[in-house]
């Protein structure tokens, strides 16, 4: 039961159109699911209020866009880059004295704070003012990392639509993306064409900088999606995953050496930028400044720093490789900046200033766009970690910032929330089983899932070669021995590799040359086929990363409609009684729609939700499913 999107568009219905009009609206031909959008916007608001917050919502203030004049036409680094092509970027960058900086607001700091959730309408709305509040910025990260799983599997939004609306919104500043190397945005290798196809139409809808990293550390994971990013005139700025601590001499695998070396690979490659990436905010003040002033004379492509500030003392390691003359640093907005997101941005701007480093950024105007953020995550608090303060065993443990902030959760969810702290003991003793590994998604889940499971049996370094014969490994270990996650710099050790694997024969080459290529035209002929739903190249190459969560996203809005400019106080938690909000539905019509009571569950286990729309009462039941 469908209805192509054409038949309801005025101009149609008026006949005002010539074949010009469907060539110029190709999104007209797109089938959708048919049913009343009014009563599927009151179902959707009846579930919630009955089955999800029965009934208890705060008051939310909205959060306040700030007024700004955008008339004029900002000449930014988006206009160098499609000027200049990206070597534009990189004479930019390298005659500037001042620190450039990139606003990870709306794609690190959300996904290491609040659980990757925040929706791409709050974004939007404040799109317009960041681009000429924070003309100056370098570039901004939106999109990568897990955003893209989380938008289709719990926002039910659709990526693409997310960043293209971002995009025409800010015309002057790069976008910037997180890309796991051979993982894409996903957590396992995909095959080249899919890696392939996916960067292309990442950089037509919008990106200009693909950061690129491997979970291991190894280049030769990385050389596939570098070269893509290459050949689309875009920026490729290739990661190195900082793992141990260079000051302390009795840490030898990961030390300057280690770094050095990989840095000259990287800039072998082509790539544009260098970056190091702390996802797990190991690199102390001190460290920064002798790594970073070591790079800035053994390499000659620009070096940029992503730390975290899980330790608290991460604005002090932005400055110490600001001092060692870093050319970009990543913070957010300080909002939504600080534990395990990124160092406050405002903080960073505010010390620079009147140093010859000054980035030259307007602190009342960003303190503007800080304050919207800080009202925005009122709505999302049900989504923060509960870490309070910046914590120093992390220098220990070495566990990411977003794995951090939810291993306490996973742990909790096996029943094993009294033993955290074993939890966090057996992390170190599987990273050492391990051979010392990076640890970032996904191989930071091997780590955490071996540690899980060393909980649950009893295992130790003692213990695994006796106990472990009997046992079957988490699918993730498995997997890792097999290969498939890469090859760990130093090698596996090859007595554990036989006790996980059990006479399975590991590879040892790149796993996407195993890998067949995917067939995005089938792809699209079984959604065809299946949902009488003409998937375009975005869709299809969702599918090829995500078939499961893409299948169901597209399964909801057999109920539903894509509620992706509706306020997010809304979306969440529906209204309380009496209260009234005017709803914009993804078809561009609005409805003022008041909850006017919900009544006590019948004999048919239903409860009745009795709603005002335009004015209109409209009485609906919702099956009570507590
Ligand atoms: C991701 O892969 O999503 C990360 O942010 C890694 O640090
Ligand atoms: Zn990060």
């Amino acid at each position: 039961d469908f209805l192509i999107n054409v038949l309801e568009h005025p101009t149609f219905i008026n006949g005002d159109c010539d074949t010009n009009f469907i060539d110029q609206n190709p999104e007209l031909f797109k089938l959708r699911f048919r049913g009343s959008e009014e009563k599927r916007l009151l179902n959707f608001l009846g579930e919630k209020v009955v089955n999800e917050t029965t009934g208890n919502k705060a008051d939310f203030d909205l959060p306040i866009v700030p007024k700004v004049d955008h008339t004029e036409m900002l000449y930014g680094t988006k206009q160098i880059l499609d000027e200049k092509g990206p070597q534009g970027i990189v004479d930019y960058i390298k005659s500037q004295d001042k620190l450039l900086i990139c606003d990870t607001t709306m794609r690190d700091a959300h996904q290491s704070l609040l659980a990757t959730r925040v929706r791409s309408r709050d974004m939007i709305k404040i799109a317009r003012a960041t681009s000429v509040l924070a003309k100056d910025l370098f570039s901004i990260e939106m999109w990568g990392g897990a955003t893209f799983d989380v938008c289709y599997r719990y926002l039910r939004e659709s990526p693409w639509k997310r960043l293209e609306e971002i995009r025409e919104r800010i015309p002057n500043i790069m976008l910037q993306m997180l890309f796991r190397g051979a993982n894409a945005v996903g957590y396992k290798n995909y095959p080249d064409n899919v890696l392939k196809s996916f960067i292309k139409q990442s950089a037509n809808s919008g990106i200009d900088v693909f950061r690129i990293f491997d979970s291991l550390n190894w280049m030769e994971a990385m050389k596939v999606p570098i070269e893509e990013v290459l050949k689309q005139d875009k920026i490729a700025e290739v990661a190195m995953c900082y793992t141990g601590d260079i000051l302390d001499e009795k840490k030898t695998k990961y030390n300057l050496d280690y770094y050095v070396k990989m840095a000259k690979e990287i800039e072998e490659t082509g790539a544009h930028i260098l970056a190091i990436k702390d996802m797990s905010a190991l690199l102390k003040p001190a460290a920064a400044y002798k790594l970073i002033s070591t790079l800035k004379e053994e390499v000659n492509i620009p070096v940029r720093l992503h730390t975290h500030d899980t330790t608290g003392n991460g604005v002090a390691t932005v400055i110490m490789a600001s001092l060692a003359g870093v050319d970009i640093v990543d913070t957010a907005l300080n909002g939504v900046s600080g534990l395990t997101s990124q160092p406050a941005l405002n903080s960073v701007v505010a010390a620079l200033e009147n140093t010859p480093r000054d980035t030259g950024m307007d602190i009342s105007a960003l303190q503007q766009l800080s304050d919207y953020w800080t009202s925005v995550r009122e709505v999302y608090s049900e989504f923060e970690s509960g870490l309070k303060s910046g914590s120093v065993e992390i220098y220990k443990y070495e566990i990411p910032g977003g794995q951090y902030s939810n291993l306490k959760a996973q742990v909790e969810s096996f029943g094993l929330g009294h033993k955290f702290t074993d939890v966090k003991e057996k992390y170190l003793e599987a990273n050492e089983l391990f051979g010392d590994i990076v640890k970032v998604t996904p191989s930071s889940k091997v780590v955490g899932d071996m540690a899980i499971f060393m909980v649950q049996n009893d295992l130790d370094k003692e213990n695994i070669l006796e106990k472990g014969k009997n046992l079957s490994f988490p699918d993730s270990v498995m997997d890792f021995y097999r290969g498939m996650i890469g090859q760990p710099e130093g090698g596996f050790d090859p007595e554990l590799q036989k006790l996980v694997l059990k006479g399975e024969e590991p590879i040892t080459v790149r796993p996407g040359t195993l890998l067949e290529d995917v067939d995005f035209e089938e792809i699209k002929k079984q959604y065809k086929d299946t949902y009488k739903l003409e998937l375009d190249d975005k869709d299809a190459i969702s599918v090829a990363l995500y078939p499961k969560v893409f299948k169901e996203y597209v399964e909801y809005f057999a109920q539903y409609d894509e509620y992706m400019r509706m306020e997010s106080h809304v979306f969440f938690y529906g209204l309380k009684e009496g209260e009234a909000a005017q709803i914009e539905v993804d078809t561009g019509k609005s409805y003022m729609v008041k909850l006017v009571s919900v009544g006590k569950t019948d004999e048919m286990g239903r409860r009745p939700v009795v709603f005002e729309v335009d004015g209109f009462r409209r009485d609906i039941f919702i099956e009570d499913k507590k």
